[in-house]
């Protein structure tokens, strides 16, 4: 049995260059993400987003979908090449029009937008100028940020900066199995990080200079830690793991992202390994300075999984999971308690409304003989998910809102179209749209507000 607040918000997620194609249609200008899954040997079996669900066309079917599970919001990215082709301050009208319909319909449907203005889809031309390793871009995303508030003023009031520093930046500038491809060691890495935190900060003065009703959040996404037990030491043990920023594995915590926007500060140099210390400690003060501009009115989570911890005989540590545990399509581990604490740690350090933005998981989902798409494991999957969110929630984590990730099957970066996550299955071939059994279950759970599982 699960309990969630009056006005929770029922959701699901979506992002521009995982669903929309139409990749050269509009006047849309070519981002790092068209460049590198074009690259050979970047995507499983080269797969791009060039088509993908098609949702640039098809963007009313999708629409329908989100009214058929009596979803009251829908958190889609912006591609910032349909509006600004080449990074600058050329607009591109066409793109405006794209996602003015959008905006329009999902409004007259009684759906509230949650538009996220970065998910990972940076024009080409500004990475040709340095993208993330220079400051430069994060002007030019906060002339962006400006414009989308200035255009959708009145209509749009929830607004995520970024999606995933912890993608954008390692994946991308660090392991390089991500758009732009590149290898960077960790001094690299931290100035593209610090660059986006500075983007995000001038982008949410933007935001509330163009109307003071707009909510800013930013999404973080990294490792979380549970306890094994109820017990202090343990509950003490799961959170410095939780928040420890080791020089071997700093960028997928929520310490790096949210430390800085929620606190105006980052994090301490004794929970920072000694080359991430010597390089926040060279911050330039002009950035310094920018960070409490950057203060969300909600803090976007996406969480998919945890790592069970303990106080053991020398402090702190993981505890191994057990001999054939649970895990998803994808390989990552089935962890209902990620959302029971991870929100819970998140409300004692930073003290701010939080939206589960993303969470859910990949399955071998296939179409039965029936021609329905039967998808058992993730029902289980999201009941026990959110049974540990409403835990969560009642032990005093001030969670508003859940969106699931995602509405769509849809092209999961390098990984192309072998991972499913969507509630509804695609077809690639045709386009064609089959809400999987889960599309069913999870809109009664939406109209009952959860009093369903
Ligand atoms: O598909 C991604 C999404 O773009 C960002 N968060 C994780 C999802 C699943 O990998």
């Amino acid at each position: 049995m699960a309990e969630f607040p009056k006005e929770f918000v029922w959701g699901a997620a979506t992002a521009a260059y995982q669903i929309e194609g139409g990749a050269t249609e509009g006047g849309k200008g070519l981002s790092i993400w068209d460049v590198f899954s074009h690259t050979p040997g970047c995507t499983y079996r080269g797969e791009t987003g060039d088509v993908a669900c098609d949702s640039y066309h098809r963007w009313k079917e999708d629409l329908a979908l989100l009214q058929s599970m009596h979803l009251k919001a829908y958190r889609f990215s912006v591609a910032w090449t349909r509006i600004a082709p080449n990074g600058g301050t050329d607009w591109n009208e066409e793109g405006f029009a794209y996602y003015d319909t959008l905006v329009d319909a999902l409004l007259e449907a009684g759906i509230e937008p949650y538009v996220t203005l970065y998910h990972w889809d940076l024009p080409q031309a500004l990475e040709e100028k340095g993208g993330w390793r220079s400051e430069e871009t994060a002007r030019a995303f906060a002339s962006y940020a400006a414009k989308m508030a200035e255009h959708f003023k009145g209509r749009v009031h929830q607004w995520f900066t970024f999606n995933e520093p912890a993608c954008i930046v390692k994946m991308g500038y660090g392991t390089g199995e991500h758009a732009p491809g590149l290898k960077l060691p960790l001094e690299g890495q931290f100035t593209c990080w610090r660059n986006v935190i500075y983007a995000h900060c001038l982008a949410a003065q933007e935001l509330r200079h163009a109307d003071p009703e707009n909510k800013v959040g930013f999404v973080s996404t990294g490792r979380i830690c549970y306890p094994v037990s109820e017990a202090k030491t343990d509950v003490d043990a799961a959170r410095v793991l939780t928040f420890a920023c080791p020089d071997d594995d700093w960028a997928f915590t929520h310490t790096m992202a949210l430390d800085p926007v929620c606190l105006g500060r980052w994090p301490e140099p004794d929970i920072c390994g000694p080359r991430l210390a010597a390089s926040i400690a060279a911050v330039p003060q002009y950035i310094n300075d920018a960070l409490p501009l950057g203060k969300p009115d909600m803090v976007g989570l996406n969480i998919y999984n945890a790592a069970p911890a303990q106080m053991g005989e020398n402090g702190p540590s993981y505890v191994e999971r057990p001999a054939g545990y649970a895990h998803t399509a994808m390989n990552w581990p089935v962890e209902p308690e990620c959302l029971n604490w991870g929100p819970r740690q998140m409300q004692e350090r930073y003290g701010l409304p939080m939206f589960i933005t993303e969470n859910g998981l990949s399955c071998t989902d296939k179409v039965y003989r029936d021609g329905k798409v039967h998808d058992a494991d993730r029902i289980d999957f999201l009941a026990r998910y959110l049974e540990k969110l409403s835990e969560g929630i009642h032990a005093g984590a001030d969670v508003r809102g859940y969106f699931q990730w995602s509405l769509l099957d849809n092209f999961e970066w390098h990984s192309g179209y072998r991972e499913r996550f969507g509630l509804v299955y695609v077809d690639y071939a045709t386009g064609q749209r089959i809400p999987k059994d889960s599309a069913f279950w999870y809109g009664e759970v939406a109209a009952a507000n959860g009093q369903s599982i």
